[in-house]
């Protein structure tokens, strides 16, 4: 997969040479690349914004920059899936996450300021798949981390990235969309706590139902939103009618 980021600060998306990109770009299955917007401009000043029209606090991303970046980015390579980080976005979803690990080519413009000149993205939209993108109900300064985040959950979804495949759908959020149960390992006491019983008792079928239940109290407590509505929790019992 190739990934192209724009943004007036390259140097923010530095952690993607560490860790997990690091290697998915070791392994040659990623190939990202980094650009400074205002390699875009023609200025002597390098300008990328101005104030918005109709009053107003802060500054617009102007459109200028954008187009003549977004043209030469795409002049060559494949079409890309066009992500504009922005809290006004759809929210970011491990499903949007596994759509977007199926893509040859994403492209992140990363505005800051108030936002960008909003005919950016309804030009990009005529010529490109657009997707505008939000990581929480929180405000960030930029899109940035955004990008950072998006392309984390991506790289981590490519085929041939992780050894054990298993390991990305029984995760949170995976295929049972629950969250995950709690993991222990040794000591088996440890600070007067003890490591539940079941966990040594042999039965893989009793293990099984007892992680479920744990992660359908841990989801029903902590994110009720992702419980089916058929799914009955109280203290006594956890179970799932049809
Ligand atoms: Cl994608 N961008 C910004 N600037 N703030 C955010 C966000 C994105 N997602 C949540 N807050």
């Amino acid at each position: 997969m190739r990934v192209d980021v724009v943004t007036i600060f390259p140097e923010y998306l530095a952690p993607l040479g560490l860790s997990l990109p690091g290697k998915a770009r070791e392994a040659g299955l990623l190939d990202l690349r980094v650009h400074d917007l205002r390699d875009w401009t023609h200025d002597r000043h390098r300008t990328v914004d101005d104030t918005p029209y109709g009053g107003g606090a802060g500054m617009v991303m102007k459109p200028e920059p954008w187009g003549e970046a977004l043209d030469a980015l795409t002049a060559e390579g494949d079409a890309p899936v066009v992500v504009v980080p922005t809290p006004s976005g759809e929210p970011f979803s491990q499903a949007l996450a596994a759509d977007l690990a199926s893509k040859p080519r994403l492209l992140f413009a990363c505005g800051r300021y108030e936002g960008i000149d909003q005919r950016v993205v309804d030009h990009a939209r005529t010529r490109w798949d657009v997707r505008e993108v939000s990581i929480g109900d929180y405000v960030l300064n930029g899109g940035e981390v955004a990008a950072l985040v998006v392309t984390e959950a991506v790289v981590r979804l490519l085929p041939g990235f992780m050894g054990n495949p298993e390991s990305l759908t029984e995760e949170s959020h995976g295929a049972a969309g629950l969250l995950e149960y709690p993991v222990y390992t040794k000591p088996p006491s440890w600070r007067d706590l003890d490591v539940p019983d079941v966990l040594f008792s042999g039965n893989h079928a009793r293990i099984a139902a007892w992680r479920h239940d744990q992660a359908v109290r841990r989801t029903a407590e902590r994110r009720p939103d992702l419980l089916h509505p058929s799914a009955v929790v109280d203290d006594l019992e956890v179970r799932t009618v049809q």
